[in-house]
């Protein structure tokens, strides 16, 4: 019997969270400055008292690193500069006795240039791999058409040796993989399968809306066959086995995501949809385009996604990753209400139904940083910087959008301890550390009951204790309120009661509430809950509150 025959089971992943990590810039267990699997292994620990059930792991297959490793030259080992096949074993025996999973990063949309796939692809028309990429016909001159590449510059480049452009929607590294041929699509699901074999439990898939892409239409994601694809490899490698599988998906609406995570698992579990993500940008234009968060927005976008999902789907629930800005620096507070606005989001985001995903130093409240642009990596911040300047943009106007949007603010390294580098390395860091690490570090935090991290274990272990976060349903109170987030989840046993003042001024509202009969089971003020003489409640800077009133209580 396979497990597909029991889809109405509870599936382990939706009292779960997950936690991400970007592995150059964890730990480092061989003092090279780039963080390892050895150094993963050594945190594994760690990971088990904040209490996470899953670890998403970015890529740490053979790679060239032009994109940090989402540029894959063979799928089936490990990147020296992360360890081995065999520590990759021992990583996932060693997260197993803490009852931890691990997730890979698969990124299937495009390979390496270095690959041996395109390496025979580019040799000739007639190679057997010629059709594992896409290739349009053109002139050196003339690109098929004016389509553009994500990290800049044209989508198309022109191979001299067939004569022939091959289409990348991310680096010129990092050729466009061609879903259309079967053969490629059966070595994708057999390099899979391997995977499952050697125990792990699940997988990220990279842009995995775009596999489908129609070049010829000017289509990147939702391209028409998309479905038919994730059907049939969902078929050939997840539906064996016990996975939890998610997919990025820039494209998805609420629509789209019924369909990706149908309860009936014929796709995915779910996939990350990034809605929110991009509402503090102009409309229509970039992310680099700053606009203020519309909050009103912002609120109908959770309250949309949340209800529609009910029953029907299943939300990922994340504010940060290893392409997003910290989210304590984005929609919170960094200097002032730095540990009360980073508890209050993951206060609001933890109480929604849904699997939540915590990036590596969000549970610290880890900040976004500021350096000259030498000392950015990353390669879209860099092609960003160069592109802008040649467009004409100030120089201070760039960097403003790279301090608030680079990816490195997400990829500086983890904060250990107060010693040197932050004790993520002897020797000498890939990406400088923040100089907030005095501060901000995981050994003083894991020390001290208030803090950030203290705050996210409490959140993880209720939605093991509570049913409601997984099955209740999710109404959202004062729309219309500029400051104020709240909801309510209702379970057959109870209903959970999630207020947040999201901004840094007192915010007075209107919600009366039992407040004594009921339970707090979360919070970011040691105060008790200030009452208004006419009812209603005043919430202090960032406050945020979790209750739970239990089924028998709210009829009394
Ligand atoms: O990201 C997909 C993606 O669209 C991002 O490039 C996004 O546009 C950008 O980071 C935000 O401005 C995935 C990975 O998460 C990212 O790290 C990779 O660079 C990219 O795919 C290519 O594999
Ligand atoms: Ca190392």
């Amino acid at each position: 019997m396979t497990s597909n025959n029991h889809v109405s089971e509870e599936k382990w992943w939706k009292r779960s969270v997950i936690y991400q990590i970007y592995p150059r810039s964890f730990c480092d267990g061989n003092g090279d400055g780039i963080g390892d699997l050895e150094g993963i292994i050594s945190k594994l620990d760690y990971l088990e008292q904040l209490g996470v059930d899953a670890i998403w792991l970015s890529p740490v297959c053979r790679s060239p690193q032009d994109d940090n490793g989402y540029d894959i030259s063979d799928y089936q080992d490990i990147d020296p500069m992360f360890g081995t096949l065999e520590d990759m074993d021992r990583l996932i025996a060693e997260a197993k006795k803490r009852s931890i999973r691990i997730i890979m990063d698969l990124v299937l949309n495009h390979s390496s240039d270095e690959h041996p796939w395109f390496l025979e692809a580019r040799k000739s028309r007639e190679n057997p791999y010629h059709d594992y990429y896409v290739w349009r016909d053109g002139t050196p001159e003339m690109p098929p058409n004016e389509m553009r590449a994500a990290f800049g510059g044209s989508a198309w480049e022109w191979e001299p040796q067939v004569q022939q452009y091959y289409f990348h929607q991310f680096s010129v590294k990092q050729p466009d993989l061609n879903w259309e041929n079967p053969k490629l699509r059966r070595e994708i699901y057999d390099m899979i399968n391997w995977w499952i074999a050697r125990g792990v439990g699940g997988f990220r898939l990279d842009v995995i809306d775009q596999i489908a892409k129609e070049p010829d239409q000017g289509i990147t994601s939702n391209g028409p066959r998309l479905h038919e694809y994730l059907q049939e490899l969902s078929r050939e490698t997840f539906q064996k086995a016990d996975l939890v599988t998610v997919g990025e998906a820039w494209g998805a609406t609420p629509e789209l995501a019924m369909r990706y995570s149908n309860p009936d698992q014929s796709e995915l579990s779910m996939v990350f949809q990034f809605e929110h993500i991009c509402l503090d940008q102009m409309e229509g234009k970039e992310k680099w385009d700053l606009a203020p968060l519309p909050f009103l927005k912002f609120k109908e976008v959770f309250n949309r996604w949340q209800t529609k999902l009910h029953g029907t789907g299943w939300n990922s629930l994340f504010w940060n990753n290893h392409d997003l800005p910290r989210i304590v620096s984005r929609w919170g507070n960094d200097s002032q209400y730095r540990v009360e606005s980073a508890k209050m989001l993951a206060i609001l985001l933890h109480g929604m139904q849904g699997t939540p995903y915590i990036y590596q130093g969000e549970e610290l409240g880890m900040t976004n940083v500021r350096c000259p642009i030498e000392a950015y990596q990353d390669i879209e911040t860099r092609n960003l910087y160069r592109e802008r300047l040649e467009q004409g943009y100030g120089e201070a106007e760039v960097m403003e959008s790279i301090y608030a949007k680079s990816r490195d603010n997400a990829r500086t390294p983890m904060q250990w301890s107060n010693e040197a580098n932050a004790g993520f390395t002897t020797g000498e860091p890939w990406l400088s550390v923040n100089p907030n690490y005095h501060e901000i570090n995981a050994r003083s935090q894991v020390e001290d009951a208030d803090s950030v991290f203290h705050c996210y274990r409490r959140l993880i272990r209720l939605r093991k204790e509570y049913r409601v976060f997984a099955e209740g349903d999710f109404r959202m109170l004062l729309k219309e309120d500029a400051a104020v987030f709240a909801y309510t989840r209702n379970s057959r046993e109870g209903q959970l009661l999630v207020v947040c003042n999201f901004y840094g001024k007192d915010a007075d509202c209107a919600i009366r509430e039992p407040w004594d009969s009921m339970e707090l089971l979360a919070g970011n003020y040691k105060e008790p809950l200030q009452l208004l003489p006419e009812g209603g409640i005043s919430l202090r800077p960032y406050e945020a509150r979790m209750y739970w009133k239990e089924s028998g209580k709210a009829c009394q």
